[in-house]
């Protein structure tokens, strides 16, 4: 579906329409690993960046420091309503009697009244303590219409707008489209040139369903440098663009909203200026025949135990569908 748009500062943002009627905007700013700099990146991005989407999580351990930032905002005269704000439930509170706990804990330590959208992290629950890797018994199995059916309560009860997912596959989705009474507006998932993924976006797009990338940029530490990629690097200095503007239009042009993460007040004012400009069908193509494509965020880490299982291997976690 074609962006709608809205203006924010100095330029139109473009947004697309989710299964709800609601408009997600087509950027928004990425926390994981901002520290202690997140309440100020926050705060850049939306009163100087003009950024009015703000992607977070419980796990990312900044929820306070991102409500700072999102109330100097407000405090600055941004409208509470004209703000997208993004948090997800970790992996340890998926049963379902942690659910509403968890999301009143996120709504505290953001000092919000509502969110917009309430995601699932990943789709499989954790013992309290889990280690990295997991030891015997730490991943379990999560009760995933349970866990649902308590998401679904807080779209009734106005606490959420939305609610969505993180880092599924065909068959949860399957699973999940089977019993959902409130149909998941967003899908969030790694996509780049690098891993396009693009059966599950052509899977979300068939259901109606949202998607948000993550990782746009390659992600962080240990992550794909796709900033100083050859084909990247050329189609940038061609279009007088920066690495980082084209990895975020390359995501908006294939339908999805991204979230790239800045701490560098500069960066974070670069990576928002993509609209009114295209990239040439040529280049939109060749960043999507880049080579050896593979996940970043492959979750082994956190949810393989070779020996005890139950996720045995990567090829577990994404339910052998890659
Ligand atoms: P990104 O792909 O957004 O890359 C962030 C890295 O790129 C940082 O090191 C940043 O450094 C650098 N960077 C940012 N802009 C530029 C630029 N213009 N030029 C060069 N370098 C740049 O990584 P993330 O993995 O953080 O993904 C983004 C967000 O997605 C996360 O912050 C999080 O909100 C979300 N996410 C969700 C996941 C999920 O499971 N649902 C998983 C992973 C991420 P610097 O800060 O110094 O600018
Ligand atoms: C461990 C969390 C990955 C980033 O969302």
């Amino acid at each position: 579906m074609a962006p709608a748009t809205f203006t924010a500062e100095d330029q139109k943002i473009e947004s697309f329409r989710l299964l709800s009627g609601h408009t997600i905007p087509a950027i928004g700013l990425g926390t994981w690993r901002s520290g202690s700099q997140a309440d100020n990146s926050v705060k850049i991005a939306i009163l100087e960046g003009g950024y009015r989407h703000i992607d977070t999580a419980w796990e990312y351990g900044v929820q306070e420091r991102v409500g700072h930032g999102v109330k100097a905002a407000i405090h600055a005269g941004v409208e509470r309503r004209d703000l997208f704000i993004t948090s997800k439930i970790w992996c340890t509170e998926l049963s379902p009697e942690r659910v509403r706990p968890a999301l009143l804990n996120t709504l505290q330590q953001l000092q919000l009244e509502y969110l917009d959208l309430y995601l699932i992290h990943w789709p499989f629950r954790l013992a309290d303590g889990a280690s990295r890797p997991p030891k015997p018994g730490d991943v379990q199995e999560m009760d995933m219409e349970g866990v649902w059916r308590e998401m679904e309560g807080f779209v009734k009860d106005k606490l959420v707008r939305d609610i969505g997912v993180c880092n599924f596959t065909l068959k949860k989705m399957n699973k999940l489209l089977g019993f959902a009474e409130t149909m998941p507006s967003v899908c969030q998932m790694e996509m780049h040139p690098g891993w396009r993924n693009d059966k599950m976006l052509e899977a979300c797009k068939q259901n109606g369903i949202h998607v948000t990338v993550y990782s746009p940029l390659g992600s962080q530490e240990g992550g794909r440098d796709l900033i100083h990629d050859e084909t990247e690097d050329r189609i940038a200095k061609k279009l007088n663009k920066t690495p980082g503007q084209v990895l975020v239009k390359w995501a908006i042009q294939r339908g999805t909203s991204v979230v790239p993460k800045s701490n560098n007040p500069d960066r974070i004012k670069e990576n928002i200026k993509v609209f009114g400009w295209e990239l040439p069908q040529e280049d939109f193509q060749a960043l999507c025949n880049i080579p050896d494509q593979k996940r970043v965020l492959h979750g082994e880490q956190l949810f393989v135990n070779k020996n005890a299982g139950p996720l045995r291997s990567v090829a577990d976690v994404w339910d052998h569908e890659d």
